[in-house]
């Protein structure tokens, strides 16, 4: 069981943590006189620490019990904190997917120097600064040109290479089976974002999909995106993570009015972000299939060649499938949207604006959005129309 041997660590007892660990104690030269260690976690269920040494450097993540937080969030009701036991599981998920990713797209995804079970903790590279949180970024007003182009890239290769378009159906189904033990992170999202289950998100082990793909598990600079934290990840429908991405771009859009001052009306940057949620679809689109064209005779057993031999009926059914999950995204981003305003653990985006009155007006206009997203998904149909909408409605 992960549990056996499990202690929390603080930065003292990490130390020795540290030191009988080779892997790591060799990152950092075998010195340890001169450690700087930092506890850097802002997200909602774990530890985060940096460190640093005079000849290399990582970070670890250690899972703890998350009923601070529920109870932080007002949520102390024993049958509440029942239904989300949060199992320290969850790291094994998070490290494998990581590695599992990180092959599929290496330049996006941190590597991971150090799993241990038992202690629930990762050793991974330190995704350094300048880089800092995409939400963040998103906040301050500041752009990330290769966004779309990266994002899009590391969505296109790992649900593409983690389906059955490309996978066997046996290496696919020893895949979901690796990955369905993650069921109380499953469940925990099953109820803080669709209230109770949700049929195509519980029932379609689609791809591996990072489950928690918000613009808080995004590290950015100029010219450089990390994807941190798949704690949720499963076999699961694609369109969670297209979504998750998208509807967080949504709420950092209506959010910016907001954050104007004197300084910017950020009517630039929100046709940046505007640009950057139709770039990062198109650009997924783009990919993705072409990794389909480019491994249409390989092994995935999706459509069978023997009946799927025609070019025209290939193209009706890579269309079929495309639109199916850009409504998905639509819908799923919806979703993600409406928890974010209304449901448990809320965003910076609008936590930080301090006038109630204008948070208001930001949070009403993103919440009657993702509304209309969620019942009309299915008559948009390209992503250009969706920017209209946003449009219209702001
Ligand atoms: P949680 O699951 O609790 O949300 P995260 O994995 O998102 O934890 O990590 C929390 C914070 O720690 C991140 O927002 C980021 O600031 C920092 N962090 C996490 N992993 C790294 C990393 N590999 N490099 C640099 N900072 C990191
Ligand atoms: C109890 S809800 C906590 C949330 O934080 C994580 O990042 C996930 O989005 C989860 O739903
Ligand atoms: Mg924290
Ligand atoms: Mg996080
Ligand atoms: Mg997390």
């Amino acid at each position: 069981m992960a549990s056996d041997g499990f202690r929390p660590l603080d930065e003292k007892s990490l130390v020795d943590y540290l030191k009988a660990t080779p892997s790591l104690a060799a990152k950092l030269g075998n010195q340890f006189d001169k450690l700087e260690i930092r506890e850097v976690g802002d997200g909602n269920l774990n530890f985060v620490y940096i460190v640093i040494g005079s000849s290399g450097s990582f970070v670890i993540k250690q899972d703890f019990n998350n009923v601070a937080f529920l109870e932080s969030e007002g949520l102390n009701n024993a049958d509440l904190l029942e239904s989300w036991p949060m199992t320290k599981e969850r790291a094994y998920f998070e490290a494998t997917t990581l590695q599992d990713h990180g092959r599929l797209c290496p330049d996006h995804v941190p590597e991971v120097y150090h799993f241990d079970r038992n202690m629930c903790l990762i050793g991974m590279r330190y995704v350094e600064p300048p880089h800092i949180i995409l939400r963040k970024g998103l906040i301050s007003g500041i752009e990330y040109p290769l966004l779309a182009e990266h994002i899009s890239e590391y969505m296109a290769r790992t649900l593409f290479y983690t389906s059955l378009l490309y996978l066997t159906t046996t290496d696919h189904k020893n895949a979901v089976a690796k990955y369905c033990g993650n069921v109380e992170l499953c469940r925990l999202t099953e109820q803080v974002v669709f209230s109770d289950p949700y049929k195509v998100f519980c029932e379609r082990a689609q791809a591996l999909i990072h489950g928690d793909l918000h613009t808080g598990s995004v590290m950015v600079t100029n010219d450089s995106t990390q994807v941190i934290d798949p704690e949720f990840s499963f076999y699961g429908p694609m369109g969670f993570d297209n979504g998750a991405f998208i509807g967080n771009l949504i709420l950092a859009y209506f959010a910016q009015d907001g954050h104007a001052d004197e300084g910017s009306d950020r009517k630039l940057y929100k046709e940046w972000i505007l640009k950057t949620i139709s770039d990062t679809w198109n650009l997924f689109y783009k990919k993705f299939t072409a990794l389909w064209d480019e491994h249409k005779d390989g092994p995935g057993e999706a459509y069978l060649p023997a009946i799927y031999n025609n070019p025209e009926l290939q193209l009706l059914v890579k269309q079929k499938y495309m639109e199916d999950l850009f409504h998905d995204t639509l819908g799923f981003g919806a979703a993600k949207m409406i928890r974010r305003i209304v449901g448990v653990a809320h965003v910076e985006d609008f936590e930080s604006i301090k006038e109630a009155s204008k948070r208001a007006d930001c949070e009403r206009k993103a919440l009657n959005f993702a509304k209309t997203l969620l019942k009309e998904r299915r008559k948009f149909q390209n992503i250009g129309e969706v920017v209209t909408a946003i449009e219209h409605l702001d």
